[in-house]
């Protein structure tokens, strides 16, 4: 599978039916129904978090030229990536409208309405919307796609720039939980400064490893710092009566994190996917001959009902199919628990679990605690998936003091870690030399020489074969 990871993963969004990539525009696709229940429980998790201390708005999807351009170095960093609406029916519309590749132009200029003095700040919403980019790179399902179907997008207002410095650390907490309720690790880092956003000030990012070795940008978190409020004129009244300028933040995710869940936790048999997105946690597989159908069919929607009163998302597959085939089906589409439960069992009141995670299989007594004993193993499945993955990063991140050889490492599938002396040129020639790209820093460092001139080291970076 590491091999071949491109290949399998294309098929697996087929064959378990997440996406649908048929649909004739290219980098858009249909979510399928499996799919589409992954992409609404981990949306669910990541609205819960935000909501905690963020409201939830929504805005227009089309975004007037005018408003587009007026954050200069914003509007090239999206240029060549915007979809434009040029026409209203027959009619050549006077103002061409942006279909919105991110909504810092369509906000902003409501935040400079609805900001007037201190006591409005800090201002904190976020929106889960579509978005649209023009991506001239190779696109992909869910890692690179023209239509951005689920952007969870978050966007602040403060009065002072540390209080936007803080939002950025709440962001980063915000998103550790995240990735940890879907049990895929991350390393962070601050992206360079040729690398950040357009308009920002400095970019924290969230990046995965994939099983192939390439990493993936699975989360962003900007400080805005008063770029957009200079542009866009946001101001607000401070206690001391003077006019000053927001400092802003914002920060997004993406259906890359799906492709994350499929991509990390998945093996050659299919998907595995963690508990708290699964579409179903528990699926029930009835081992039916003609003698006692009635009765096991009966226990198995006993149990299901007995489950689904502890809370748990329970599937019975009672399709008139072979059980080996549905054995298959959810391993392909990686349901965390399975239960058998045929004549025999029914008869020593015993259903089998089998964990997808590990291949375990474990009897459980058909009493009173199967819900906490089923609960128990889908904990237990849930840090095994998380441990299995962290070990793989851990075990995919290497450190080097030579230059040269980081091609190699990079290409046996690392994650390169090097000393840095944080020098621009320096960086860039590191990207020439080694034809690969620098995520960002780690840390700061106090010992040691940079890993490409005679100056000492500030940071240690990271450097990877990216999507
Ligand atoms: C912002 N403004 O826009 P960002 N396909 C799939 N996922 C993508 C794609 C794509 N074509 N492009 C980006 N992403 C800021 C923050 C509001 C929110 C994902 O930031 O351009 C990436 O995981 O960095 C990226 O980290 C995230 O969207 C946010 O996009």
């Amino acid at each position: 599978m590491v091999e071949n990871f491109d290949e399998w993963f294309h098929d697996i969004l087929e064959n378990a039916n997440i996406t649908d990539s048929r649909y004739p525009i290219k980098g858009m696709a249909v979510w399928m129904p499996y799919g589409f229940q992954i992409r609404k429980h981990s949306m669910n998790i990541i609205k819960k978090l935000l909501d905690k201390d963020h409201d939830e708005v929504l805005f227009p999807m089309l975004v007037p030229e005018t408003e587009l351009a007026k954050e200069g170095i914003h509007v090239k960093g999206f240029e060549d990536e915007v979809y434009w609406v040029t026409k209203g029916g027959q009619t050549e519309l006077n103002e061409h409208l942006a279909l919105r590749p991110t909504s810092e132009t369509a906000i902003y200029p409501m935040y400079a309405l609805w900001i007037r003095t201190h006591i409005d700040l800090p201002i904190k919403y976020y929106q889960i919307v579509n978005t649209f980019r023009y991506e001239t790179k190779h696109t992909r399902p869910l890692i690179r796609v023209r239509e951005i179907t689920t952007f969870k997008e978050a966007h602040t207002a403060h009065a002072t720039r540390e209080e936007s410095d803080e939002q950025i650390q709440d962001f980063i907490e915000i998103y550790k939980e995240f990735f940890d309720d879907l049990d895929i690790p991350y390393l962070i880092s601050k992206r360079p400064e040729w690398d950040k956003f357009p308009g920002a000030d400095y970019t924290m990012a969230f990046d995965v490893i994939m099983p192939n070795g390439k990493t993936l940008q699975v989360g962003t978190i900007h400080n805005l710092g008063q770029t957009f409020a200079k542009t866009f004129d946001i101001t607000f009244e401070d206690k001391d009566g003077e006019h000053k300028y927001v400092y802003q933040t914002c920060a997004g995710v993406s259906d890359r994190v799906i492709a994350s869940i499929i991509g990390i936790h998945g093996d050659e048999k299919g998907l595995r996917l963690p508990p708290k997105v699964s579409p179903n946690q528990v699926t029930i597989i009835p081992i039916l001959f003609k003698k006692g159908k009635e009765e096991v069919l009966a226990k198995c929607s006993e149990i299901k009902a007995q489950l689904e009163d502890a809370g748990l998302r329970v599937n019975l597959d009672d399709r008139d199919i072979r059980p080996g085939k549905k054995f298959n089906d959810w391993e392909l589409r990686g349901t965390p628990l399975k239960l058998e439960l045929g004549p025999r069992d029914l008869e020593n009141n015993i259903t089998i679990a089998m964990r997808r995670d590990d291949g375990e299989k474990i009897e459980l007594p058909l009493d009173e605690n199967l819900a906490a004993n089923v609960l128990e193993l889908l904990d237990k499945s849930d840090e095994n998936l998380s441990k299995m993955a962290w070990n793989f990063q851990d075990e995919h991140v290497k450190f080097t003091e030579n230059i040269e050889e980081i091609p190699e490492l990079v290409e046996a599938g690392y994650v390169v870690k090097f000393n840095w002396c944080g020098d621009e040129s320096i960086g860039k020639e590191i990207e020439e030399k080694t034809g690969y790209d620098i995520l960002g820093i780690q840390e700061e460092i106090s010992e040691g020489k940079c890993i490409a001139s005679d100056n000492d080291a500030k940071y240690l970076a990271l450097i990877a074969k990216t999507y």
